[in-house]
């Protein structure tokens, strides 16, 4: 048995020292750990935002305004998520040698600690996976991304906390003798397993620094290589992303077409008419009657939870206006149906937050013309400070609620 533990031992220290880098040390995976737990904090409460939006609970206040929050918040979390590949493997780098280290455990606490690591890396590293490639629109996958993304995210925040919990007597006693201090190459003896900066390296502090300006260099690319499907400022940087402002029928790009939401013939059909109905009360507009009421204009951003998003001028007849018809209170909830008959757009709920808001519209036209087929033909509803998704295409009725 010690024969076998000391070959072991021999091997790792053998694999380690192969894989050795001078650059790695305490202070490298402090700073890169800094930067990633900023970004996954982030994530973690613009993706929250994102989540409570699409199925509030009763003590949310819901903020249509200002209009663009929701178009920030998701751009970030996505901008944000790409952002941190980059970190996520160069800490991984970083503390690779941790890995190879003999005994693997050596005490409760410290399997707890390699065990709250182990649940943190993998699931960061899945998250952020299946969180890019599914702004591609691909699902490779068997389970439903929405759901796996939530409670990943949940496991990452509580074996994040657990290992900051952890490290604490190690964090405060980097405090208490000062950033500066401890930042010297520690002393020999790996009191709490980061190696100490590696003595006769060159200047460590020097490389370290370069370093750590390629890792930003790395992660900055990353997102301004992306974020343009977000920030019109940056859309002529965009080269990875896959949705381009500007772009599609309209100039707007198109999330689900009409065909693929099988609404193609539905839509156009000449009989369409939308139903409003509140109680015992029913009112039936055809597109003649929608464009005889008054119409008003909203400057809204299609904000997808993808994180692409793109302003655009929306005209049509306020919800509120055709609550009003069938003697619904201003201050009421409505469940908006559309055409299209299945899976999770085929209606969405409009608080009355939304529906009371003078922006909010079934809008008819789109940047100056009636929308087009795969924008929502006849009519769509347009809310401002919502996720694209609960934007719901070819309206046929909307239902007040209580
Ligand atoms: C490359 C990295 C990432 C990308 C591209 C990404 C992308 C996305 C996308 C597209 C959504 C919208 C899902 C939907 O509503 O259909 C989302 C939601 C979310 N993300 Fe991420 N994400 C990333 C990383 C992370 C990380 C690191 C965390 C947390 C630590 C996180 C937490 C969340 C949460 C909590 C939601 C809300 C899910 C829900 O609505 O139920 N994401 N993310
Ligand atoms: N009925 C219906 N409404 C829908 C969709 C859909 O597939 N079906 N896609 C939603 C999504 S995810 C987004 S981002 C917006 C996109 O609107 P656009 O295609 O006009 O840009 O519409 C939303 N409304
Ligand atoms: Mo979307």
């Amino acid at each position: 048995m010690d024969r076998l533990t000391t070959k072991l031992q021999a091997r790792m220290d053998a694999l380690g020292a192969a894989s050795a880098s001078p650059l790695r040390g305490r202070r490298l995976t402090v700073i890169l750990g800094r930067w990633l737990g900023a970004a996954f904090v982030i994530c973690f409460l613009t993706g929250l935002y994102s989540h409570l939006l699409q199925q509030p609970p009763a003590w949310m206040v819901l903020l249509p305004r200002p209009v663009w929050l929701y178009r920030l918040t998701q751009g970030v979390h996505v901008a944000t998520g790409i952002g941190s590949i980059p970190l996520l493997l160069a800490k991984l780098w970083s503390v690779f040698p941790e890995l190879l280290r003999w005994p693997p455990i050596r005490s409760v606490l410290h399997a707890l600690e390699r065990a709250s690591i182990a649940l943190l890396v993998a699931s960061s590293l899945v998250e952020v996976g299946i969180g890019l490639v599914n702004t591609f629109e691909w699902y490779p996958w068997p389970f439903p991304f929405k759901t796996v993304h939530y409670w990943l995210a949940w496991v990452i925040v509580s074996s994040l906390a657990l290992h900051v919990a952890i490290k604490l007597p190690v964090i405060a006693a980097h405090w208490r003798r000062g950033p500066a201090e401890s930042a010297d190459p520690a002393p020999a003896g790996r009191p709490n397993g980061m190696p100490a900066e590696p003595a006769g390296a060159a200047s460590p502090g020097w490389n370290r620094r370069a370093l750590l300006a390629a890792v930003a260099a790395a992660t900055g690319a990353a997102v301004l290589t992306t974020a343009g499907q977000s920030f019109g400022g940056l859309a002529g940087f965009n080269v990875f992303a896959p949705r381009r402002q500007g772009t599609g029928p309209q100039r707007l790009p198109v999330t689900r077409t009409a065909a693929e939401a099988g609404v193609a013939t539905t839509a156009l059909a000449t009989g369409w008419t939308l139903t409003v109905t509140y109680r015992q009360r029913q009112e039936t507009f055809s597109l003649a009657r929608l464009r005889a009421l008054p119409q008003h204009t909203s400057e809204l951003p299609i904000a997808c939870v993808e994180g692409w998003s793109q302003d655009a001028l929306w005209r049509g007849v306020r919800i509120r206006d055709l609550l009003a018809t069938v003697g619904a209170p201003a201050d009421s909830d409505a469940r908006v149906h559309s055409l299209e008959q299945h899976g999770n757009y085929a209606a969405s709920t409009l608080p009355a937050a939304y529906s009371r808001d003078d922006l909010t519209l079934l809008a008819l036209e789109l940047n100056g013309a009636p929308l087009d087929l795969d924008h929502g033909y006849p009519a769509r509803v347009m809310a401002p400070g919502r996720p694209g998704v609960l934007q719901t295409k070819w309206v046929r009725r909307i239902e007040v609620l209580g």
